[in-house]
């Protein structure tokens, strides 16, 4: 919408997204620009809680396989659920919301491929391996003139201060290194989420957890979506034997479009199949996304 003071110098070039559905326009700039964006009411209320109630199983699983809570610790994943849509079908909700994938699309391309996924706890009283300032690629310093990832944080307590909102430093996907702590403490915003929105940001933006005063732990739904140059956290085609492969949706995601052929016979021949094109091809025609008020 237009207003009178919208008055730009004649000439000046102006950024448009036709291309983007018009509810989702703020927040593909915001992503843009700032490096991050709130996305309200994705989850409703009833999911929410299913998936909060599921967390305490998931984790027991997991450190039982791993030989115990001491060994959680050690490698820095205490309260962290990894890929648990593989356990919980109501957890590849998160991972294929409309919306996030819409965006998703417009700054990765056609072919998004899922990273990873994990749920955070944040307990009232620990610290957490998240409560650094880091990117969400550990150790890749560079920018790119676009996203190459995005972090879908599906919020299902909601964030607030009150129980350890994180904290973001907004542009700061655009530059190679973290500013000084000075410049961090004044810029730096905290993420404000009502529950069941999404905090959807350039996985390049510098952000960290905060503590938590309490009294009620904060669970998160971390999902990670990249360009198909990526390589995925871990092999999900392969851990999927061929669930959901034929899915228009959940197939591409899951990568099996994008899994590393096993030899250049094989790249060749895929590419015979596809009449010439590889997977990651911006011109193959996306799963078709309902627009949420289309
Ligand atoms: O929900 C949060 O506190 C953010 C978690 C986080 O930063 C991460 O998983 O990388």
């Amino acid at each position: 919408m237009t207003e009178a003071t919208d008055i730009l110098f004649p000439g000046a070039p102006q950024a448009t997204y036709p291309s983007v559905p018009a509810h989702l326009r703020l927040a593909v700039e915001s992503i843009e620009r700032d490096g991050w964006a709130v996305l309200p009411g994705q989850i409703p209320a009833s999911g929410c809680a299913a998936m909060r109630a599921a967390v305490a199983g998931l984790l027991a699983a997991e450190t039982a396989e791993i030989g115990g809570a001491e060994n959680m610790k050690r490698i820095g994943d205490e309260g962290v659920s990894r890929s648990p849509f593989l356990r919980d079908d109501r957890f590849v909700g998160p991972a294929a919301l409309p919306d996030v994938l819409a965006v998703a699309r417009h700054f990765l391309g056609a072919v998004v491929q899922l990273n990873l996924q994990r749920i955070v706890v944040n307990v009232p009283g620990l610290s957490h391996g998240a409560g650094v300032w880091h990117r969400d690629h550990s150790y890749q310093d560079f920018t790119t003139s676009r996203p190459v990832s995005l972090t879908a944080l599906a919020m299902l307590d909601g964030s607030r201060p009150e129980n350890g909102a994180p904290s973001l430093l907004p542009g700061s996907h655009r530059f190679e290194k973290f500013p000084t702590f000075e410049y961090a403490r004044s810029r730096a915003t905290r993420a404000l989420c009502a529950p069941g929105d999404v905090l959807l940001i350039d996985s390049a933006i510098f952000h960290r957890t905060e503590p938590n005063p309490g009294p009620e732990s904060r669970h998160t739904v971390v999902t990670i979506y990249t360009v198909p140059l990526i390589r995925q956290n871990v092999d999900y085609p392969k851990l999927l034997a061929g669930r959901w492969a034929d899915d228009p949706v959940l197939g591409p995601l899951m990568g099996y479009a994008t899994a590393m052929p096993a030899s250049d016979l094989e790249y060749r021949r895929t590419k015979l199949d596809r009449g010439r094109r590889v997977a990651r091809d911006r011109s193959v025609t996306p799963a078709s996304t309902p627009a949420k008020d289309a």
